[in-house]
């Protein structure tokens, strides 16, 4: 919501004059748990111009657990993703640099207290001029990176990727939870600049609040029906303004590509007409100033789930870098014999 000067009515607890900023210099982890499992040279978080905040946040799941051991398998899965893109013909986290910070510890910390520690973490590597991915734990936690992004990027829209509106005003008692957490924002954020791709699951009310608030909702099922036409992705990213901040639900993927999540839900998407999203987003000229990825719910007999996420992750930076005047090839590939022992 803006007030009549410009200024964002930002829910107290997220307001920068109530953050506590007890960040502690920021940690990281080591090139054995880091992500894509890189040297010291390549990770600290110093010369890093992307950080990683872990958020293993998990208290209102409401039908599978274990979103909050997501982050560590994202993290874990990365070891076994490829430094090189050919679509960019690029290694990006050498160019870059890419810290991965020590996970978060909430403790005891639940809803507005556990964003308020998250929004400080997220303010202090993006003010520091960094590129922030956040990882979660379930959809709760974004509301915390979006108001820190937003008030960073004032004229950025949301890209929401979700199988669920995430509008309810409540749900199971609490307002703080994963199926709620796009309320929250909205209580904040100008609701004609949130996109959400994917909607398959919700209910009346959900619907309702899209209608009436404008929102930019690009269901399954239209998409499917040919609703938004053949290039449905560019019809997109035309809702976009330049400034893009993306959370993304992994239960916006189909159970076949994205079976260890919370809440799975039938006819969703697959990776390569996703990344078709991304593509025609950087080709518009529009940049992603930050993301996050949540809900993965790792399961070892599914572990294909946490490896796509972790590439996920990975593409995302390069569309994310890639409107970056492309420096010349990188000659620190001395890991690359490293790397090659461990791909089996
Ligand atoms: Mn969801």
């Amino acid at each position: 919501m803006l007030f009549n000067d410009g200024t964002q009515s930002f829910p107290v607890f997220l307001r920068p004059e109530f953050s506590c900023n007890q960040v502690s210099p920021m940690k990281t982890l080591n090139t054995s748990k880091n992500f894509l499992a890189i040297e010291k040279e390549f990770s600290s978080y110093d010369t890093s111009a992307i950080a990683i905040v872990s958020a293993p946040y998990e208290a209102t799941v409401s039908y599978g657990k274990g979103t909050g051991k997501g982050p560590e398998a994202i993290l874990k899965a990365s070891a076994y993703v490829e430094f090189y893109d050919d679509e960019f013909d690029r290694e990006l986290c050498f160019e870059k640099g890419i810290a991965t910070l020590r996970p978060l510890a909430f403790g005891k910390s639940r809803g507005a207290d556990m964003l308020r520690q998250l929004d400080d973490a997220v303010t202090h590597v993006i003010n520091e001029g960094k590129f922030c991915v956040t990882l979660g734990g379930e959809h709760t936690i974004s509301t915390a990176p979006i108001a820190a992004h937003f008030r960073k990027f004032p004229t950025m829209s949301i890209l929401h990727f979700d199988a669920h509106s995430d509008l309810r005003d409540e749900y199971e008692g609490t307002p703080y939870s994963h199926a709620c957490f796009m309320s929250r924002v909205a209580e904040f954020f100008p609701t004609e600049r949130i996109t959400q791709v994917g909607i398959r699951a919700q209910c009346r009310e959900e619907a309702e609040f899209i209608k009436s608030r404008n929102l930019n909702t690009f269901y399954a099922s239209a998409i499917r029906r040919g609703l938004h036409g053949a290039d449905w992705q560019t019809s997109v990213v035309n809702t976009l303004s330049n400034d893009v901040y993306v959370t993304f639900d992994v239960d916006y993927f189909d159970p076949s590509v994205m079976p260890a999540t919370g809440t799975p839900e039938p006819d969703g998407f697959h990776y390569a007409e996703t990344l078709d999203i991304f593509r025609k987003l950087i080709a518009s000229g529009k940049r992603i100033v930050g993301f996050d990825i949540v809900e993965l719910a790792p399961d070892k007999s599914l572990p294909h789930s946490s490896l796509t996420t972790a590439r996920l992750l990975y593409k995302m930076l390069n569309y994310a870098f890639a409107v970056e005047p492309k420096p010349k090839r990188s000659t620190k590939s001395s890991s690359l014999k490293t790397k090659a022992t461990k791909k089996k």
